[in-house]
């Protein structure tokens, strides 16, 4: 099957006793057992499997072409579980430009328990492996990053883990499957936050893995079970929902994306516009490569460098709104260094680039006139 029937098909049959061809929600926390352990249908308690999630679960690892799929009760629950594969002594490297709560988790989370976490700029590939040891079990990446847009060359970094007892995991949320396929390139585990494209709807906070072989999938299915952070059925029904239609929603984000990114490329107030699909983008080559089309992700700055520009603007949106998160139908702007990034410390996000200054949209898919109209209005002041 090909992408558009996968979101509608992919590893998806008709309910078996009625032939509903939604999965039904199945609201039930436990299963009904005719002697002690015999199973009816292979479930038993929801935490270790309910149907609903399994449907998602299943279209996950159709959509990602891999071997296993996971779904968690958010994009946070679903990083947690991988981290939790690593022992005490171990050595993760990440890439430096990642969504602030990821951040979080590791430096203030999983730093306790004797994981050692080193931010690079994956710029330079040829730089990573002179960072690798014998104690590197993971390296963790975010392409297109959340918030400037920096893209890593996920078959390049492939290339020097393959063969070595080093985990690749991608965050898959700004691309989605959709757009980029890491474990076609090399990668062992994706991740989203499936809050975001996935679901489609900003209606639902939820967290995928899909693993490229199923003995990982077993692994961290061992962990989903034990640690317990799983999506609940009408979650998983709303996220498998959202599936069906992300092949044409993304195809809408890519279009608007790249005019609302030439727009503000050409706009006198603008400073620099961060987006893949502009030939400006210092990696807009590897983009072409790597993703089918940009999205509907763009961060940008002002020319001024001033923050105020920034919050006026923000505060002047009429179509666009003010709030975090992204990946939704609907146009949202965000303000990260007082908003998704505010967790990572002020040097760390003036050495990075998250200033003051900056702010991300995630461009819906309305249509861009509007969207542009508003921008230009925002802008005006
Ligand atoms: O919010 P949650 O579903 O737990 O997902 C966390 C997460 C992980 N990875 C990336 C790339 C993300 O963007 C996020 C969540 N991000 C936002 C809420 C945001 O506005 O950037």
């Amino acid at each position: 099957m090909k992408f558009n029937t996968k979101v509608i098909h992919g590893n998806q049959q008709a309910e078996p006793h009625t032939g509903s061809v939604n999965v039904p929600v199945f609201l039930t926390s436990t299963f009904a057992q005719k002697t002690p352990g015999q199973l009816r249908a292979g479930y038993e308690y929801s935490r270790g499997g309910n149907p609903t999630r399994q449907a998602l679960e299943d279209a996950l690892a159709s959509i990602e072409n891999g071997a296993r799929g996971l779904a968690f009760g958010s994009g946070l629950a679903a990083i947690d579980c991988v981290l939790k594969l690593l022992n005490p002594g171990d050595e993760v490297i990440a890439v430096d430009d990642l969504y602030g709560g990821t951040y979080r988790m590791f430096t203030r989370l999983f730093s306790k328990y004797e994981l050692k976490f080193t931010f690079v700029n994956f710029d330079d590939i040829s730089k990573i492996s002179t960072l690798l040891n014998e104690k590197t079990k993971l390296i963790w990446i975010e392409t297109p990053s959340n918030p400037l847009m920096k893209l890593v060359d996920i078959e390049a970094v492939a290339n020097f883990t393959k063969g070595k007892d080093i985990l690749l995991a991608v965050d898959n949320t700004f691309a989605s499957p959709y757009l980029q396929q890491p474990l076609d390139l090399g990668a062992d585990i994706v991740m989203h936050s499936a809050t975001k494209y996935l679901g489609g709807h900003s209606d639902v906070v939820a967290g995928a893995l899909v693993t490229k072989t199923p003995e990982l999938g077993e692994k961290l299915h061992f962990i989903q079970f034990a640690s317990g952070g799983i999506l609940g059925p009408h979650d998983s029904y709303l996220v498998l929902r959202g599936i069906k239609t992300l092949a044409l929603r993304m195809q809408r984000h890519s279009e608007n994306g790249i005019k609302v990114a030439q727009f503000l490329e050409k706009h006198p107030a603008v400073g620099d516009v961060f987006f893949p699909g502009l030939e400006s983008h210092p990696q807009f080559k590897l983009a072409t490569k790597q993703m089918k089309a940009f999205g509907g992700m763009v961060s940008f700055n002002f020319k001024s460098g001033k923050k105020e520009d920034a919050i006026h603007f923000l505060e002047r949106l009429q179509v666009f709104t003010l709030a975090e998160s992204l990946g939704g139908v609907e146009s949202l702007a965000n303000h990260p260094a007082m908003m998704t990034h505010a967790s990572i410390p002020e040097e760390k996000r003036a050495e990075l680039g998250i200033t003051d200054d900056l702010v991300r949209l995630s461009v819906g898919i309305e249509d861009i006139e509007d969207l542009l109209q508003d921008l230009e209005q925002a802008l005006k002041a």
